[in-house]
């Protein structure tokens, strides 16, 4: 099992460490390796054993990084971290997960107050002794107190962008058994969730004891281990294997795909037709005296595949992402099921960012990536200065003109369509955070809020939508996946306005964030708006996230016209108004 995200980590919390120190620079080139770490394709161990040279050859990774990469691997440490560990004896990655607490605050705490780890602050807090601490206050007391419980509480869950690419790689180890038949994720991460609360694998096979034995020769902690199903850990995350027989697979995928509400509706369903759905199949218990008398009763009519289930219920396939008890049931029973979505549909991407602000990469090195990845447009769209902008990323008025100017010049040589952008703040009152007659220079204007994330924001996201300059409402509740929910709003009041002024909402396919959810997507697109699946990506290796994006998409019933990155070049161009 590869230990990339568990370096990531590591390297995160260098960052995090460097940072409470007050280390200027080093913190933000440990993050972008930590970034480029978790996203590389090849095991770092694998590189490690290469040579340190192998190493560097990950993206953003210098030597220095290069060099505590390989220590840890080859040691199972780095000095460096424990004498930083020394230093600052905290549970800080627990503690900046309060939102408004950074490490910097967190050293401060811990010389105050001696404060570790979140109960110490909580009782901290709770004693009124934060308030007195120097730089703090009565609302930041206040504040922690809030978002305690959040943070406690969304450690329980794994965000779907970490655990899906640990999802992949168990199953390739899997597949290289001769035993494994068939295999494929089940549960939350299946249905493609934000969040999961382990990871689940379905396997088929006739020879159950030698696919146990394959799956925890996996490099990771073994919990337990039985017959037909088994469990471990890795990077923190759980995943069990349950182990069928090929006969037996479609009935068992359905089951552990859940959701459990979805299968309740099967069940209910089943029982109206005289039929009985369980795990092992569907069965024809018309002529039994006592359906519940056993697993296997009556006559088996299904089970083989997930569809012939569906089949058996009289109704067609529905994809994992709809299994949420929406109502997918009676729209499939009415054949009214959307045309989704799917990957290969989307041509582009309207949000990103290039180190004009906070991304890694130049322009010209955006474009050539996303010519790579086979995008037919992008939006180069950095954040604008203003309230919300952390350390003054942002470009202000002039430089964007300017920047505009070195779009131009990098799109009139590539084969990838640029559009001229930004992304603008949305203050709280409504307003967007730059000039108006600046807007109108620039072809895609994205609006997103970023800070202020509390309370109603049904007016403040409406605002967005209606002015003239604004196309895209990005990232619309701002929520962080496990680190703050984001705003409240009326998505019907939110979409209205998106679909009378041509504003098309976001669903941001960072794993962070996939925001707008399914179930907001489902409601806007009810209410008539068209969305806009963008990656939000500060590095070309990022422009893969769209898949979590098209996902989401899914999630919400959305199909392909409903999404205007699904458009061509022209038709979006149409839309901006150019
Ligand atoms: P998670 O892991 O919390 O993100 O959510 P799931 O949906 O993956 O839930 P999990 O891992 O507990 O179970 C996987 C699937 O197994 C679940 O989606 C449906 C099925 N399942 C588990 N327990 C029950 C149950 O008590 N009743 C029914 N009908 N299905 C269940
Ligand atoms: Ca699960
Ligand atoms: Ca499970
Ligand atoms: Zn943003």
């Amino acid at each position: 099992m590869s230990r990339n995200a568990e370096v990531a980590a590591l390297l995160e919390e260098m960052a995090d460490r460097l940072e409470a120190l007050d280390v200027d620079y080093k913190p933000r080139a440990y993050r972008q390796a930590a970034e480029n770490v978790r996203g590389h394709t090849v095991a770092v161990e694998t590189l490690a054993a290469e040579g340190q040279d192998a190493v560097e050859e990950i993206d953003r990774v210098g030597e220095a990084i290069a060099a505590k990469i390989v220590e840890y691997v080859e040691t199972g440490s780095i000095a460096e971290l424990e004498e930083l560990r020394e230093q600052l004896p905290v549970d800080i990655e627990a503690l900046t997960r309060v939102e408004g607490v950074g490490p910097k605050t967190v050293a401060d705490l811990y010389e105050a107050l001696g404060v570790q780890d979140l109960d110490d602050l909580e009782a901290a807090a709770e004693a009124g002794e934060i308030q007195e601490v120097k730089g703090f206050g009565a609302k930041t007391e206040q504040n922690i107190l809030d978002n305690i419980a959040f943070a406690r509480e969304s450690h329980e869950r794994q965000l779907l962008g970490d655990a899906q690419p640990l999802a992949e790689r168990v199953m390739d180890h899997l597949r290289a058994s001769d035993a494994v038949e068939r295999v494929e994720t089940a549960g939350s991460l299946r249905r493609w969730r934000p969040t999961v609360g382990d990871v689940d694998v379905l396997v088929a096979t006739d020879d159950r004891q030698a696919v146990v034995d394959r799956f925890v020769e996996f490099d990771a902690e073994t919990i337990e281990a039985g017959t037909s199903k088994a469990s471990l850990r890795a990077n923190g995350i759980r995943v069990d294997l349950r182990v069928v027989v090929p006969d037996e697979w479609g009935s068992a995928l359905l089951y552990f795909t859940g959701s459990k509400d979805h299968n309740i509706v099967l069940r209910n369903r089943a029982i109206e037709r005289e039929l009985k759905v369980n795990e092992y199949g569907v069965f024809d218990v018309s002529g039994v005296d006592d359906p519940d008398s056993g697993q296997r009763v009556g006559e088996r009519v299904a089970g083989e595949t997930e569809a012939a289930m569906y089949a058996a219920l009289e109704l067609p396939y529905i994809a994992p992402e709809m299994r949420e008890d929406r109502g997918e049931v009676a729209a499939a029973a009415a054949g009214e099921l959307p045309d989704l979505i799917d990957e290969t549909d989307v041509r582009g991407d309207l949000h990103l960012h290039t180190e004009w602000s906070d991304g890694d990469d130049s322009v010209a090195e955006m474009v050539a990536g996303a010519e790579e990845f086979g995008h037919d447009y992008i939006a180069i769209s950095d954040h604008a200065t203003g309230p919300g902008m952390v350390g003054g990323v942002g470009v202000d008025d002039d430089a964007l003109l300017e920047q505009a100017e070195e779009v131009r010049a990098v799109a009139a040589d590539a084969d990838v369509r640029v559009f001229t952008g930004v992304e603008a703040n949305i203050a709280p009152d409504g307003s967007v955070s730059v000039a108006d007659d600046v807007l109108a220079e620039l072809d895609c204007v994205v609006a997103s809020p970023h800070a202020s994330l509390d309370g109603d924001g049904t007016d403040r996201l409406v605002a967005a939508c209606e002015h003239p300059e604004v196309n895209v409402l990005g990232h619309p509740t701002g929520r962080l996946l496990n680190q703050r929910p984001g705003l409240d709003f009326d998505v019907e009041a939110v979409a209205e306005a998106a679909a009378a002024n041509d504003t098309a909402l976001e669903i941001n396919a960072n794993p962070h964030r996939l925001d707008l959810s399914g179930s907001y997507v489902k409601r806007a697109i009810e209410a008539g708006a068209t969305l806009a699946i963008d990656t939000d990506a500060h590095t070309p290796a990022s422009y893969g996230f769209v898949r979590f994006g098209v996902h989401t998409a899914r999630r919400g019933w959305a199909e392909p016209a409903d999404v205007l990155t699904t458009r061509e070049a022209d038709d979006v161009a149409a839309f901006l108004g150019l």
